[in-house]
């Protein structure tokens, strides 16, 4: 079933607004997607009419709060497949998420000479806390390496890396540069069977495509909530029980245990152990929201549409002269998320992504918090980047693609081929 966009677009009040005069086209989705009148309505609801504090208060607003912010776990549970929402811990994004594995799980998992395997296409998030982790511990970070065409895993390397019985196993479903889908199935089952876990960075494929963790089989799959309509400042970990339930918490406070005596504790129940302090309630409640959004639309028809769109840029570009598109190719489409970087002969995107904001376009240009895989394997500075999501339609790409020819007349591009 093809979206409704235009239905869809009157939803996102943002979407009215003008940049210079010009109705804002907005690429970038990767990075932060826009929200619903629904997710907004629901923030302003909870501070208009039951603000209060969760997990303690009997007066009734108190108590509505509570089962709002749980009523949103099961939610969340339910849209990834987790088994209850006892496997359902909310963070503060995806990067906290990750973080939490890494200084509790691995904490107590991994020693000296123990090996961690990441890729090559891996977000900071997903590089930095593995970083930090083998200098404490004295252990191995390895790489998968990318293939020839730098665009997607290298069979061999996975092999390769798998044989050397890695302890954790952390992969990206998506990235967030090529866009490359990854067989996070297939890798689990490869994980498992060399005796490691696996932690799977979902921050761009849960807000694109149907997801189910049990399917996958993942041990910790992060996530976070302003990608996928919901605000900022709420992320997910589900992991399952039988890890969490041996997990220490990461921070010590109210809220996570069950008793305190001088010298000890008992922590609290599972998720709670691991939600120290007042949460981030009305994050918790507009994530719901989110969630009802989506599945309403449906998650299939969500990546069907991210897929045609995908393929009419692809296309549209494969005609423009002085872009190179990075990723696989448009007949792999069904490999590859709704997110096309690109660069234009040599000019910097920055300069590029200034250009596309005079024709109030909004794409990402930069790193991608991604240097290894932007400075190290594809050996450019920077890259710009258009990424799609619900609200996109074809208009927005061709406005996309009127940019760069207005980028190329900037820089005179044009015109040194027709003097040449
Ligand atoms: N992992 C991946 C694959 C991501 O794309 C991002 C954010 C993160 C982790 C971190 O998410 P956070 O919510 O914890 O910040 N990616 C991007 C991006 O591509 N442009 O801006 C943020």
């Amino acid at each position: 079933m093809s979206l409704d966009v235009e239905k869809i677009r009157k939803d996102f009040p943002i979407l009215k607004i003008k940049i210079d005069g010009k109705p804002l086209i907005y690429l970038d989705s990767a990075a932060t997607s826009q929200k619903p009148k629904k997710v907004i309505n629901a923030i302003s609801k909870y501070y208009k009419t039951y603000n209060a504090n969760i997990h303690r208060g009997v007066y009734q607003i108190a108590e509505k709060a509570t089962f709002e912010y749980e009523k949103s776990k099961k939610k969340v549970a339910s849209f990834i497949n987790a088994d209850s929402i006892e496997e359902i811990v909310y963070t503060r994004n995806t990067t906290e998420s990750i973080n939490l594995v890494a200084r509790t799980w691995a904490e107590q998992n991994i020693g000296k000479g123990d090996r961690i395997l990441i890729t090559e296409m891996e977000h900071h998030s997903n590089i930095v806390p593995w970083i930090d982790l083998v200098k404490r511990k004295g252990a191995i970070l390895d790489y998968i390496k990318l293939n020839q065409n730098h665009d997607e895993l290298d069979g061999n390397s996975v092999k390769e890396q798998m044989e050397k019985r890695p302890k954790l196993v952390a992969i990206t479903h998506a990235s967030n540069v090529l866009g490359t889908i990854v067989d996070v199935k297939s890798m689990a089952k490869t994980a498992h069977e060399n005796g490691a876990r696996i932690l799977i960075d979902g921050a761009q494929s849960v807000p694109h495509m149907p997801v189910d963790v049990r399917e996958i089989d993942a041990d910790f799959y992060a996530f976070s909530g302003h990608k996928m309509l919901g605000p900022t400042g709420i992320g997910v970990l589900y992991a399952k029980k039988e890890l969490l339930d041996y997990m220490p918490p990461m921070f010590g406070g109210g809220d996570m245990i069950k008793t305190v005596e001088r010298f000890s504790y008992t922590p609290n129940d599972l998720p709670w152990k691991f939600e120290a302090g007042t949460a981030n309630i009305e994050g918790g409640i507009a994530l719901g929201v989110a969630v009802d959004y989506l599945k309403k639309i449906g998650m299939k028809n969500v990546r069907d549409h991210e897929k045609r769109l995908t393929n009419y840029a692809l296309e549209k570009l494969s005609s423009v002269k002085h872009v190179k598109v990075y990723g696989l190719p448009v007949n792999r489409l069904d490999e590859r998320g709704g997110v096309v970087a690109f660069s234009i002969d040599d000019i910097h995107p920055h300069d590029v992504a200034s250009i596309f904001d005079t024709e109030g376009v909004a794409i990402r240009a930069g790193h991608h918090c991604a240097m290894p895989l932007v400075v190290e394997v594809l050996k450019q500075p920077a890259l710009s980047r258009m990424s799609f999501y619900i609200y996109n339609n074809e208009e927005d790409v061709d406005k996309a693609i009127a940019a760069i020819e207005k980028v190329k007349n900037t820089f005179k591009i044009n015109k040194t081929e027709v003097l040449a």
